[in-house]
């Protein structure tokens, strides 16, 4: 690791945020601020998760979500802990939720601000009773909608190119915060003895090619005949590794996309019977993640076109993810093409 880098490791995540704020000379300071409440949010999230079979936490609350899925416990805690931390900053004009069907207003006692986000509280939550890792997600545009008033649907519904910042933060076997505004991606590992997210992945960068493909074959039966062939090649010696790939799938984008942007390789959730736009979300899934897989050097396509292009046109939009290596997205993406 170069001293510039092994330098920096270790200071805290508010340090660092406010030392990027300073590559921005427009920055006002807001979205640095917005980011370190985030981060309270994040801190209390991971507590919880992390004490969540002993206070019996643990299970559904009987309620479904506008996505017809089981709500958690901790989905709903995690959704009400980010709401509460941000609202009342005066950063935000608006926020929209995995977990809520509609647009959710910042309270008319608490001033308004210049970014609008999108957030998935607890992705992967089916999980969290079997103790595999789980993460939240976020999203952060600019208003575009006149100052002033409320935000409003056209402040969320933003391609995910026009993003601000993008970022998740995984519960495993540590708290790791993995974010980016566009320019590099940075990961912090949240330290409990000091309560603080400290940099220890500056500088993350996607590798170029991997040995790893991450889907899950359960749907195989529904899958386009592309990608049924895509994913035979992966297990052969026709790809551009040369042989046959490892698989990994644990269920939850979080951890999925982050053992990916760590080791290289590629993630996939293809359209199949069941979800035949795909099945993660444009604007609190995909999106945030294809920044940053952009950012880190990687890619991120629906197999029709670049994730970071698609307008959304709707709040809980769903769509195909193809996100890892350059190598192995940009293979991916020519057989799409061979198809069309
Ligand atoms: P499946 C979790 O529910 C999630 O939204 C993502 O975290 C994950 O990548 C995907 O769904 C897993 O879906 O159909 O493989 O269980």
């Amino acid at each position: 690791m170069s001293s510039d880098r092994r330098s920096r490791v270790g200071i805290t995540f508010s340090q660092h945020v406010a030392e990027q704020q300073k590559l921005y000379p427009e920055a006002t300071g807001s979205l640095t601020a917005l980011l370190q409440e985030l981060m309270v949010a994040a801190k209390i999230i991971s507590r919880e998760v992390r004490k969540a079979g002993l206070v019996d936490a643990l299970g559904l609350t009987g309620r479904t979500n506008v996505q017809g899925e089981a709500v958690q416990i901790l989905d709903e805690f995690a959704n009400e802990t980010i709401i509460r931390n941000v609202h009342h900053t005066g950063h935000l004009c608006v926020m929209s939720s995995e977990e809520n069907e509609d647009l959710i207003p910042i309270p008319e006692e608490f001033p308004l601000g210049p970014y609008a986000m999108t957030f998935d509280p607890l992705d992967g939550s089916s999980n969290i009773d079997a103790n595999v890792s789980i993460g939240s997600i976020f999203s952060i545009h600019r208003r575009r909608s006149p100052d002033g008033g409320p935000g409003r649907a056209e402040d969320i519904l933003q391609r995910g190119r026009d993003q601000v910042a993008a970022g998740y933060v995984i519960y495993g076997s540590s708290t790791i915060l993995v974010y980016t505004t566009g320019r590099d991606v940075h990961g912090f590992t949240l330290d409990p003895t000091v309560g603080e997210f400290l940099l220890s992945h500056p500088r993350m960068r996607m590798p170029e090619g991997g040995a790893i493909y991450s889907v899950n074959e359960g749907n195989s039966s529904g899958w386009s005949r592309t990608m049924r062939g895509i994913v035979e090649r992966l297990k052969g010696t026709d790809n551009p590794l040369g042989r046959p790939y490892s698989t990994r799938y644990v269920g939850s984008l979080v951890a999925d996309f982050h053992r990916t942007i760590l080791y290289g390789g590629i993630f996939i959730y293809p359209p199949d019977s069941k979800n035949r736009a795909g099945k993660l979300r444009l604007l609190s899934e995909a999106a945030p993640m294809a920044m940053i897989a952009e950012a880190a050097g990687g890619r991120a396509t629906t197999g029709r076109g670049r994730v970071l292009d698609v307008a959304p046109r709707e709040l809980h939009e769903r769509v195909p993810l193809i996100v890892g290596s350059l190598r192995e997205v940009g293979w991916v993406e020519s057989l799409y093409q061979e198809e069309d």
